[in-house]
């Protein structure tokens, strides 16, 4: 069956010297151990302890058993970055970028296998799981050239004789906390321009996602990166992550970059801000979309559906509030609801052209029927959608045996208002809440109602209307004329409101989170000249102007 290309993976980056452990998968892939990576090292929890990583589509599939790691674990992990650090910062900057270049070609030699691995151990379906690997090789390609950049500049001195520079320096030790649902491409957003600014890093992998990190951890150390820049733990919930930001406290860490959940990125925020200890959140969304009566119905619905159920509605972009003006309501919701019904659903790995997979996990799926019922219990109406899938209860287009794995309904609701908390709730999963608007300016008031403000669409072809929602929207991505996923490695991403807090992966944007302008005067002059005081006079000429005629 589809086993050829997880296989791959298994022989190219993960088999050296790693162990089979007995399974009875169901598709005969291999169950592996896994293990920590510190200071180029592979090592286990120091008490023993180990969680498994299944497959969400096929959950008798095990594909690991990883080392539940200890606080022992994580501070050894910091020492061993800290360690590294002073030798990293001071490899040229082309140098660390040639590393990175290299990592991203490795990944494309093995992205079919790698693409397989995070199909196998998120569901995501595979097309998807492939532009997550492409969007971490953009990244790769992006800052392999950013290493013969990293500009600093020269500044003119009010003094004579006296030069002034401005140079980026890094920040030090980075802990680094990211989701499962892109488990390669969000990451590499993190550590990719860590490493490149010349930071060392402790990164937890997602508890949903260890094969792929360690995995991706593997290939980063192939590529040439010297032992301690990358160290890997894994752990779970509140485990590593929270031995990683406790560390903040202990002045051990100098950075934390998290994307995450509003609640928990408010508390690392706070841990941060009183130890003043630089922090990147890239936290929840409720996307707003916007359709005009002057839109292209078609591209919308299509925008719309693709934003609300692509990736099983796990994306942080993921369209939550869909806002639909009134004169067009009717006709949208007819070929809209048309789509929602004929949604195909399954196991990608064997039955490519799904729409969407199974959650991310068995955790996920319990956090999204809260969120369904949530729904409920707010008051909208409920007009398609059955929670999690059974065999008895599937919708039509759901490939497979139901029972394997851990499938939802998708799910829409109408009747939203903006007091409902269903309105102003993230729920991540495959869920639209849908508003209608009398006109733009409500439509617009309405995409800026919920609490969060990271991406944003609006379908028209009224070009005012466009740029009054682009000006008049606050959010960290738009989307015109597209749907509110599909952010480019090279553009700036992030959010404000209760989106995150003003850091943006990504691009050259991105490097202001893992360096600090240093400052640097040059007093060439043999002498000691004081800036503001010895500065010589100019003389202004008497102008030939009667001022007292403006009084
Ligand atoms: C995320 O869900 O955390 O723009 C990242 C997008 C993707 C990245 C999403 N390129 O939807």
């Amino acid at each position: 069956m589809n086993g050829t290309a997880p296989e791959q993976v298994m022989t190219h980056v993960l088999e050296v010297g790693l162990e089979h452990l007995e399974s009875d998968n169901p598709n005969g892939l291999p169950k592996i151990k896994g293990y920590n990576i510190i200071n180029g090292q592979l090592t286990e929890s120091s008490d023993g302890g180990t969680f498994e990583t299944t497959n969400p589509a096929w959950q008798t599939d095990c594909l690991g058993v990883f080392p539940l790691s200890t606080k022992s674990d994580v501070h050894d992990a910091l020492a061993a970055a800290g360690a590294a650090f002073p030798g990293w910062a001071a490899t040229p900057a082309p140098t660390r970028g040639q590393i990175i270049g290299n990592m991203g070609r490795l990944l494309m030699e093995h992205k079919d296998s790698i693409v397989a691995l995070e199909t196998r151990e998120i569901g995501k379906t595979l097309k998807e799981s492939a532009g997550s690997v492409q969007e971490a090789i953009d990244t790769c390609l992006f800052f392999q050239s950013e290493g013969r950049r990293l500009y600093g500049q020269t500044v003119n001195s009010e003094l004579p004789n006296k030069e002034l520079f401005t140079y980026r320096r890094p920040l030090g030790v980075c802990g680094i906390i990211n989701a499962c649902n892109f488990p390669a491409a969000v990451p590499f957003w993190k550590m990719i321009p860590a490493i490149m600014c010349g930071n060392t890093c402790v990164w937890k992998s997602p508890q949903d996602a260890p094969l792929l990190s360690f995995a991706l951890a593997r290939i980063m150390h192939e590529a040439g990166l010297p032992d301690g820049v990358i160290n890997l733990v894994h752990g779970k919930g509140s485990g590593a992550g929270q031995h990683l930001v406790d560390a903040v406290d202990e002045g051990l860490v100098n950075k934390i970059s998290f994307t995450g959940s509003t609640a928990v990125g408010k508390m690392i925020g706070e841990v941060c801000g009183r130890n003043l200890v630089s922090a990147s959140l890239e936290l929840g969304g409720k996307n707003p979309l916007v359709v005009m009566p002057t839109a292209n119905l078609e591209n919308a619905v299509e925008g719309a559906y693709w934003a609300a159920f692509g990736t099983a509605g796990q994306r942080c972009t993921s369209l939550g509030n869909l806002i639909i003006h009134k004169d067009i309501y009717d006709s949208f919701m007819e070929m809209f609801m048309a789509k929602v019904e004929s949604t195909t659903i399954g196991d990608s790995s064997r039955h490519p052209g799904v729409l969407y997979g199974p959650m991310l996990s068995e955790k996920y799926a319990k956090d999204f029927l809260i969120g369904v019922e949530m729904c409920k219990a707010s008051g909208a109406t409920h007009i398609f959608g059955k929670g999690r899938i059974t065999n008895e209860k599937k919708p039509s287009g759901f490939l497979g045996d139901a029972s394997e794995g851990v499938y939802m309904w998708p799910h829409v609701f109408v009747d939203v208002t903006e007091d409902m908390e269903c309105f102003q709730e993230e729920i991540f999963g495959p869920v639209v809440t849908i508003v209608k608007a009398d006109d733009f300016d409500h439509g617009l008031h309405l995409a800026n109602a919920s609490p969060y403000g990271l991406s944003s669409a609006i379908y028209t072809n009224d070009r005012l209307e466009a740029y009054r929602y682009k000006t008049g929207i606050k959010a960290g991505m738009t989307g015109i004329n597209n749907s509110t996923t599909g952010a480019e490695a090279h553009l700036p991403f992030g959010g404000v409101k209760g989106s995150g807090n003003g850091t943006r992966e990504s691009g050259i944007w991105v490097i202001e989170a893992y360096s600090y302008w240093h400052a640097v005067n040059d007093e060439l002059s043999g002498k000691l000249q004081l800036a503001q005081m010895d500065v010589d006079e100019v003389e202004i000429e008497e102008a030939d102007v009667d001022y007292s005629a403006l009084s």
